[in-house]
């Protein structure tokens, strides 16, 4: 008997369809954040002194990628070892602009047309985000909530060319793109007014999402945050204005795992948020202390996330994204560890008991319910998972590693 039939049985008998798990899972797409490559930096060479706003990558291991050849080289490197559907989640800031360069606020669909090929032929999705950080006139601290009418213009003007980006990718490949707004605005120390830059980023806002006519190729979505390095008192887009926002416009609302007080659930927010909001985009990360953007672990807090999801039954309704950068370890490792402890979250929740769980509930049988939810977690969900990394024809978990190390020595310890 196979090490799978021996944990079909058993979850059979815990009430539980292996093969359904199996097959929603295949299904389910994770969005791989391009800037896990190369420390957030992008190809518009910027100055580096102009800041992530907010966002640290820190560690300086060898191999980050310093262009788009590199890039795409370890992207497919870690799309070789990673089962399960893909999509690219690409920012402006990685625009091709072969030969001649413009400004965020000129990009169009020709700077991303070379992504959009390249996905094509790996049959990836995509999604997109504006870059508002990293830029002149963004140095200040504020993008769409800028006292200055001319600045917010640039980051509007911005914003709605990376929508307009994101329908033609859509619209080319026949598959709708994430579109996702995040904003640093905030201050270091205690603001004066915590009205105003919040009455101007909702105006911006109103601007940059008037034209929802390419809705069917493009889904809007915003992302709020608790404080950011540098912009630690005060965060103009707070989970309170975009939950406000995001229900009152109808738009996707983003939940980033490092977004929020450290003993905050974001599990818990999920059912409540999908009452009131079309779909959720989760960023998948890991906070140690801070918002530092770790590689996901399989840790509680992602647990919880995913099996919520599974628990909601909501995966049509939730697009599920990673958002981790870290510099101190093999980046391509990063993406393939971080990317697939995602994966067994979901096949986690996937996997647990869910009707048992519910009935015993439902009876008011709290103790039943308690003893299940606790047997499940030793049920074998590891022999599940490595089902499904052979169905897809993938490495199992132990046999990938090689590989990496095999790109390192070739490829990444060349790169100066
Ligand atoms: C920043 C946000 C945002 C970024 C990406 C790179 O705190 O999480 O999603 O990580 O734009
Ligand atoms: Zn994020």
């Amino acid at each position: 008997m196979s090490h799978y039939s021996i944990a079909r049985e058993i979850f059979h008998k815990a009430g539980v369809d292996t093969e359904s798990a199996l097959d929603r899972l295949a299904a389910t797409p994770v969005s791989l954040q391009c800037w896990q490559g190369d420390d957030v930096r992008g190809f518009e060479e910027q100055d580096p002194s102009l800041g992530g706003g907010g966002c640290q990558a820190t560690g300086n291991y060898p191999g980050r990628a310093r262009n788009i050849d590199e890039l795409r080289a370890d992207l497919d490197t870690a799309a070789a070892l990673i089962p399960g559907k893909l999509r690219l989640n690409l920012h402006a800031c990685y625009a091709d602009f072969q030969s001649r360069r413009v400004d965020r606020n000129a990009l169009t669909i020709e700077h991303f047309q070379s992504w959009v090929d390249w996905a094509q032929g790996r049959g990836f999705g995509i999604d997109f985000n504006p870059t508002c950080y990293a830029h002149p006139l963004a140095s200040e601290g504020f993008t769409l909530s800028h006292r200055d009418p001319a600045i917010r213009k640039f980051w509007i003007e911005h914003c709605i060319a990376s929508r307009e980006i994101g329908a033609a990718i859509g619209e080319q490949l026949k598959n709708p793109v994430v579109t996702n707004v995040w904003i640093p605005d905030g201050y270091k120390d205690t603001p004066a007014d915590r009205l105003a830059p919040r009455e101007r980023l909702m105006e911006s806002l109103d601007e940059v999402f008037q034209d929802r006519s390419k809705s069917a190729w493009n889904i809007d979505a915003v992302e709020s945050k608790l404080f950011g390095i540098g912009f630690e008192s005060y965060t103009v887009g707070s989970h309170e204005f975009y939950l406000g926002y995001a229900a009152r416009r109808g738009l996707t609302l983003c939940l980033d795992a490092g977004h929020f007080h450290p003993t905050e659930s974001v599990a818990d927010k999920i059912s409540s948020c999908l009452l009131f909001v079309p779909s959720l985009l989760l960023h998948v990360s890991r906070g140690v202390r801070w918002d530092s953007d770790h590689v996901v672990s399989l840790d509680d807090p992602t647990r919880a996330i995913l099996e919520e999801v599974a628990a909601c039954n909501a995966l049509d309704r939730v697009h599920i994204g990673l958002d981790f950068f870290d510099a101190s370890i093999n980046r391509v490792a990063a993406w393939i560890i971080g990317t697939r402890n995602t994966q067994k979250a979901l096949l986690i929740g996937l996997l647990r008991p869910q009707g048992r769980l519910q009935a015993a509930e439902n009876e008011n049988d709290l103790t039943t319910r308690l003893a299940l939810l606790e047997e499940s977690k030793s049920l074998p969900w590891g022999l599940v998972w490595e089902e499904f990394c052979r169905r897809q024809d993938k490495p199992a978990d132990g046999e990938w590693m090689q590989t990496v190390k095999a790109y390192e020595s070739g490829v990444l310890a060349h790169r100066g």
